[in-house]
């Protein structure tokens, strides 16, 4: 479903020069730098800066004052008031003002820390895992790093801008602002009737229906390397017969200096088990202990290995040492089946939000272990990480509890294009039936056009407020953008192997000629990166009006029978979703997933004969897609995928009762009676009664 939603607040326009964020530093050959997760070991330190910021937004009707103030070049309490804000978290739900929750520009956040004298000789860099959406970050009033994009890390030396033996300061200023070549996009609608709205007044604009979340919600983290250090490992891997086939690249950076490379294969208790040297190789491993989901091997799910990187230089002996955790597995997926191992994998499935209580989307340990307790409680061998990358402590409980990922991008809610009346036209000739939606929607395009073609600026950024080529979801500049954080998702996760497909994207208007060539070209990124892992994204248009599904290797659908439309009839689902599905596969020859299918549901709410948002229905309406599943699993049906594991946050509307509620848990993580028959469902699959094979 598409929701728009608007979060109101008063504001001024502001004329500031637009920052130019970049998401990501390539170096001259065009490769993206390593990013590997920050961990110690006999040649690395690592502390992190999590803990109580001060914090303070910048409501000024231009949002920006605070760069006009220069915020960043004293201590935050300086120039003006602070509150305590913890790190990592939400900022939007700590406090209780309005303002702060609803807040849309720059939240400002600092502290100080000091830096260990052993550190001197060292590398020094500074890691943030995430801060939504866009970041400045200074160090001692020098800005040492900018990144676009939450959900994924990013770093930068700062060896020469930290103090060793005084303070240092850190700043951070946020910026949540959507806009249409975001990713997610969201758009600034500015109010101009002053009967209505005073001036300056506006509403954020979301496609997508979750709480817009904002703050430094992963760790921060100062750590120490070697001056010359391993700076990237790659690994792929495949099986033949009982040897598993380690092919590995590493690389290094900082001063070049005569150097040799160790490269050894650790199985789970230490043993070296393979070794070599070179920056690439292949290493066999005999009669390997393969990565296996929890359901497909019960005595050995998720076997790690752990690759050895031992950089050693004629000078100085052993310079870095690095530790990186992988599996051996391959992923393949046939017109009909996916296979893990060169078996077939069904996947026992929910889809999933970082969210929760009071922090948001903030990182917390007790909430992991409680969700990976209740994902093994249900039965779950697979989630998807809907509607963005997940933190990497939750990945890493994945790749080691042997829980199938579908790792996907932020770019959820692309949908609005412009399109040349040539590209109409020919798209009309296509598609008949869509005539007359398209041509409302044109219609609202075109009354969107003439509101305002002058582009604002809101707190330093650009909020383009006309569907021009400038922010037009599927333009250049959003291309451009979504290819560089499918790269950078890729560096982060490239060597989990729990993660079994990148999904680019959610429910995009793929019925839109332009997504034709904007998803070709992002798919085809993603494959250049990686050759191992079949590429998706979820798609919830029509088999007849799609014209980016023939680019994927496997059918990611979202469906809402009975719900958001014919609501209250789940005698419909069968009949709808067998056809549907049917379709599908007869047109593309490709297996499918259902991946979403659900029902609000408050807890504790009951009416028999069924009634929407009961309990009851929320049952009702499973059982009616399972009989579907259960009908088409020998065929090319793979995997089902509730939304959602639990209730989560929203914003305000009148579909939303506090938030979504088709969650088998409550946000509070204990079970609706929903919960409870896919525990049922899923149990008994594991005991070996359907397709799922027991080792
Ligand atoms: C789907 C979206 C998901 C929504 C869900 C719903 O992918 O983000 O939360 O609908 O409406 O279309 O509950």
């Amino acid at each position: 479903m598409r929701l728009e939603v608007s979060i109101q607040l008063q504001v001024y326009t502001c004329l500031q020069v637009f920052l130019g964020f970049t998401s990501v530093t390539y170096s001259q050959s065009g490769k993206l730098p390593g990013m590997l997760y920050p961990r110690d070991s006999e040649s690395r330190s690592l502390r992190h800066l999590d803990g109580m910021w001060n914090f303070r937004i910048d409501d000024s009707p231009t949002r920006n004052l605070s760069f006009e103030q220069k915020w960043y070049s004293e201590p935050l309490d300086e120039s003006g008031p602070v509150i305590p804000m913890p790190v990592p978290s939400s900022y939007n739900d700590i406090t209780n003002q309005k303002n702060i929750r609803d807040f849309v520009g720059w939240a400002w956040y600092d502290r100080e820390f000091y830096v260990d004298k052993t550190w001197a000789q060292q590398r020094i860099v500074l890691r943030i895992d995430s801060a939504h959406y866009n970041s400045i970050v200074y160090v001692n009033g020098q800005q040492v790093m900018t990144h676009e994009g939450g959900h994924l890390p990013f770093e930068a030396e700062v060896t020469s801008s930290v103090h060793i033996g005084s303070v240092n300061r850190l700043t951070v200023a946020l910026n949540n602002t959507l806009t249409p070549t975001t990713l997610p996009p969201g758009s600034i609608e500015y109010k101009s009737d002053t009967n209505k709205y005073p001036p300056g007044y506006f509403v954020q604009n979301l496609q997508f229906d979750f709480f817009n979340y904002a703050g430094i919600h992963r760790h921060v983290t100062l750590y120490a390397t070697p001056k010359t250090f391993v700076e990237d490992i790659g690994v792929t891997s495949s099986v033949s017969g009982d040897t598993g086939i380690v092919n590995y690249t590493v690389n290094y950076g900082g001063q070049s200096v005569p150097f040799t490379w160790k490269v050894e294969i650790l199985d789970k208790k230490g043993f070296v088990v393979a070794h070599g040297n070179g920056m690439q190789g292949t290493l066999t491993v005999s009669d390997a202990n393969l990565w296996w989901p929890w359901t497909m091997n019960s005595t050995s799910p998720g076997y790690l290995y752990t690759l050895q990187v031992t950089l050693t230089t004629q000078t100085h002996g052993d310079v870095d040492v690095y530790r990186q955790p992988f599996g051996i597995r391959t992923v393949a997926v046939t017109d009909t089946q996916i296979l893990l191992n060169n078996l077939p994998f069904y996947c026992q499935g929910v889809n999933k939000h970082e969210d929760s209580d009071i922090r948001g989307k903030g990182l917390d340990y007790p909430l992991i272990a409680r969700d990976f307790e209740m994902l093994k409680w249900l039965g779950v061998n697979c989630f998807r990480t809907s509607h963005y990358p997940y933190a990497e402590e939750i990945m890493d409980m994945a790749d080691r509890l042997g829980i199938v990922v579908i790792d996907e991008s932020p770019g959820v809610g692309i949908q609005k294009s412009k399109r040349s009346k040539r590209q109409w036209y020919k798209f009309y000739k296509k598609n008949n039936n869509e005539e007359k939606k398209e041509r409302k929607h044109r219609k609202r395009d075109k009354s969107r056009k003439s509101k305002g073609k002058k582009k604002r600026r809101l707190g330093n950024i650009e909020v383009e407020s006309t569907l021009n080529d400038g922010d037009d979801n599927f333009g250049n500049k959003s291309l451009a953008h979504h290819k560089a954080v499918m790269s950078e998702m890729y560096q982060r996760d490239k060597n989990r192997p729990a993660v079994i497909f990148w999904s680019v994207a959610n429910e995009p208007a793929t019925n839109k000629p332009a997504a034709g060539p904007y998803f070709r070209e992002v798919i085809a990124h993603v494959r250049s990166l990686d050759s191992t892992r079949p590429v998706t994204f979820v798609c919830n248009q029509e088999f007849y009006n799609d014209v980016a599904v023939q680019f994927v290797d496997i059918i990611l659908i979202n469906r809402y029978y009975a719900w958001y439309s014919d609501v209250g009839h789940t005698e419909l689902i069968g009949r709808q979703l067998e056809y549907d599905l049917r379709e599908w596969h007869a047109k593309f020859d490709k297996p499918i997933i259902m991946s979403e299918y659900g029902s609000d549901t408050i807890a504790g709410f009951h009416q028999e004969p069924s009634f929407v948002f009961t309990e009851e229905y929320q049952v009702e309406f499973l059982r009616e897609y399972h009989a579907v599943f259960d009908k088409l699993r020998g065929e090319f049906f793979v995997g089902e995928m509730p939304w959602n594991f639990a209730d989560f946050m929203t914003v305000q509307g009148i579909t939303r009762v506090v938030g979504n509620k088709k969650g088998l848990l409550t946000r509070q993580r204990q079970p609706k009676a929903s919960g409870h028959l896919i525990r049922d469902r899923y149990m008994s699959m594991i005991s070996g009664k359907q397709t799922c094979r027991l080792r």
